[in-house]
């Protein structure tokens, strides 16, 4: 495992970032259920906050998405390693992803889940790397734009280490 070298967010300016991103979504859906769908396992620290902090009742549920594999760049493959274990017909939907990069998995994704006739379907992103863009996507709310480095922590993982980190860190090469 290598040297997780520097802290590039902290775990309180995530935290304060991630109550500010739950109030926007609070206000925009005022009626719930709101279904929160996280994709595994990246984003499952930030659902756990981001669910905590918003105020429209809401539902949890997961998919498990995987393109990286163990490296640093996506496989352009996207495999889905969990399904939804619900309908999503008719009701109001939020993505809630760690990180948007190339786009890959949420262009993959929004196709699957808008053909199963949400109510509305929106993107929530902790980070989003906009440099790397190679699929546009469409992101109604996001946490910090972040430059073309290869971010850990707060469970965006490294072949499957770092998950646990509380700050969010660039890994030392
Ligand atoms: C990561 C991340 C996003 C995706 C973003 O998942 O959690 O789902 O990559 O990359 P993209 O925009 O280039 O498609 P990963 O495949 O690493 O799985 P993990 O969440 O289990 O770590
Ligand atoms: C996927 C991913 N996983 C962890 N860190 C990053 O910077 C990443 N970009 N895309």
């Amino acid at each position: 495992m290598a040297l997780a070298a520097r802290v590039f967010l902290t775990s309180e300016e995530i935290q304060n970032r991630v109550r500010e991103m739950a109030a926007e979504i609070t206000a925009n859906y005022p009626e719930g259920p709101l279904y929160l769908v996280a994709i595994l396992k990246g984003a499952f620290m930030f659902l756990a906050d981001l669910a905590r902090y918003i105020k429209t009742p809401a539902r949890i549920e997961f998919m498990g998405i995987s393109s990286y594999g163990r490296g640093k760049t996506s496989s352009g493959q996207v495999r889905v390693t969990k399904d939804l274990d619900v309908s999503i017909e008719g009701h109001h939907v939020l993505i809630v992803e760690d990180i948007v990069d190339s786009g890959v998995t949420l262009t993959y994704l929004m196709n699957l889940l808008e053909q199963r006739r949400p109510k509305s379907l929106a993107i929530a992103t902790l980070l989003d790397k906009p440099e790397k863009r190679l699929r546009p996507v469409q992101v109604s709310y996001v946490g910090f734009q972040i430059p073309d480095e290869f971010v850990v922590g707060y469970g965006l993982d490294f072949a499957e280490d770092y998950r646990n980190l509380s700050d969010i860190c660039v890994l030392a090469e």
